[in-house]
């Protein structure tokens, strides 16, 4: 509960300030005339029940007052002087809007707004409870402790149910959007269910399916959205395998970054011989990090050249200035890992020439593949790739992302065999991917969460 005190010249303008302070659901607690003008005690955010006992205190003390004058004598006229006024006995315990309203109609009446003291009752006597403007301060610091406003576990049932409320509300709503959407534009709606079969989040479906079909035919509008997708997949303009560079995987652990780097190095050395191939590895985080990648350079015949720290990591590039690919592999680090930072600030200042490709899993789930993507934008990687298609269960999810962040797509791993299993990240391919994951996986559509993610978009979109 918040206490303020307002003084003006007469009640009028005191009233105004509570107004514009508090609002019109201030209590008054108290007035008092004084001699240079009208002081009021109002409170806002005050406990109802402290109120209505407040009120019920000030009649009692009225009656008290009717029944102190029938008995007359000498009291009455010393008691007189120190008893509430009656404007103070009606307005005490009030809220504003009752005082306002009073007011409004002593104007009617013609009543003078100065004349607090012109009696309507007789004169109070005997009036031991009767508070001060200070007691009533001091007693109201302790109901504030004691409010029930105040009390964090009421809030927090509060908050509690609020938000259960929502949920339902927007629950019922984006059910109801999604039906709506269904009867008036069914195509849009079978659209969507294909989509999502395919595992592409919510948002970006509803842009892909956000075309003009020419007719309800649903294979033709199928085939606008197919190409639709096709064009919405930047595809890395390079290929690494012939045009060689320096370029570095990042990613988080496990993503398959060491496995693709040799995968790459053994296209290339395919093609362009070994000697035109470096391998750097920057991963010194781990005991015999660099293992795997060595075990693999001796298979193709490529020496792994290790560097620790950025000095390093520059001489090194030096040293393979004349190979055509340089391949830098990096410690796989999770995305809230701080030294990722390090790692990344490193790479950007190694060389100009740098290219940087983010790998990450297609099985990864949507939230963490957002994480990644978020933690690695520091280096603002020139094209991603991305592994472990054989296993995912959808190829929706990836693209989605790829498409959200504008990703250039480089290539894409279905398995572990190297070289094999690498190819370039052709679009038309990738969605041509994408379905087969679907008709292979027992992915099911659920009706219950298609109209409640697509709904609520549906029905935001038109807030
Ligand atoms: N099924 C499948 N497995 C893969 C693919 N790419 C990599 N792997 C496997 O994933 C595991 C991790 O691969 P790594 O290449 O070591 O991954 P990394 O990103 O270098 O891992 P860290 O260096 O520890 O961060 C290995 O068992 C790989 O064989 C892929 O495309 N498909
Ligand atoms: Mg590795």
């Amino acid at each position: 509960m918040k206490i303020k005190r307002f003084f003006a010249n007469d009640m009028r303008q005191a009233l105004r300030q509570v107004r514009e302070v508090m609002g019109p659901d201030a209590a008054i607690l108290s007035t008092d005339k004084l001699e240079d003008g009208v002081e009021i005690i109002a409170a806002m955010d005050y406990d109802s029940k402290i109120l209505a006992s407040s009120r019920r205190e000030q009649s009692h003390m009225a009656k008290q007052a009717v029944s102190s004058s029938q008995t007359g004598g000498r009291e009455l006229a010393e008691e007189t002087a120190s008893a509430p006024t009656t404007y103070e006995k009606r307005v005490a315990g009030t809220t504003y809007e009752d005082l306002a309203h009073r007011l409004a109609v002593d104007d009617a009446q013609d009543a003078e707004l100065d004349d607090f003291d012109t009696p309507e009752v007789p004169p109070v006597v005997n009036a031991p409870h009767r508070e001060s403007t200070s007691a009533i301060r001091q007693a109201l610091s302790g109901l504030k402790i004691e409010s029930n406003f105040g009390d964090s576990k009421t809030m927090d049932q509060l908050r509690e149910e609020m938000q259960g409320l929502r949920d339902l509300m927007e629950q019922r709503f984006a059910g109801l959007a999604w039906g709506n959407l269904e009867n008036n534009s069914p195509l849009r709606a079978s659209l969507l269910r294909r989509l999502d079969l395919l595992g592409f989040e919510a948002e970006v479906a509803t842009h892909l399916t956000d075309l003009e079909f020419a007719s309800n035919d649903l294979d033709s509008a199928w085939q606008k959205v197919l190409n639709n997708l096709v064009d919405q997949l930047k595809e890395y303009p390079e290929d690494l395998t012939s045009h060689g560079g320096i370029v570095a995987l990042v990613g988080p652990t496990g993503a398959g970054k060491t496995t693709t780097l040799a995968k790459l190095a053994a296209r290339f050395s395919m093609k362009h011989g070994s000697e035109s191939v470096a391998l750097i590895t920057t991963d010194c985080y781990r005991i015999a990090a660099h293992e795997q990648l060595r075990a693999y350079g001796r298979i193709m015949g490529i020496p792994v050249r290790v560097a620790e720290g950025l000095q390093a990591l520059r001489e090194q590039l030096n040293e393979a200035a004349d190979k055509r690919l340089v391949l830098i592999d990096t410690a796989g680090m999770s995305q809230r890992d701080n030294r990722l930072r390090e790692q990344l600030s490193m790479l950007r200042q190694a060389s100009d020439q740098l290219q940087s490709m983010l790998v990450f899993p297609a099985t990864s789930q949507a939230l963490v593949l957002e994480e990644t993507i978020e933690a690695f934008d520091a280096l603002s990687p020139d094209g991603c790739m991305i592994t472990k298609v054989d296993e995912c269960t959808s190829l929706g999810g990836a693209l989605s992302v790829a498409i959200r962040h504008q990703l250039s797509l480089a290539f894409m791993t279905d398995g572990q065999r190297v070289p094999e299993d690498i190819h370039r990240a052709v679009p038309v391919e990738l969605v041509n991917r994408c379905i087969d994951v679907a008709k292979q996986s027992s992915n099911e559509l659920n009706e219950e969460v298609l109209a409640k993610t697509y709904g609520s978009l549906i029905a935001n979109a038109h807030r």
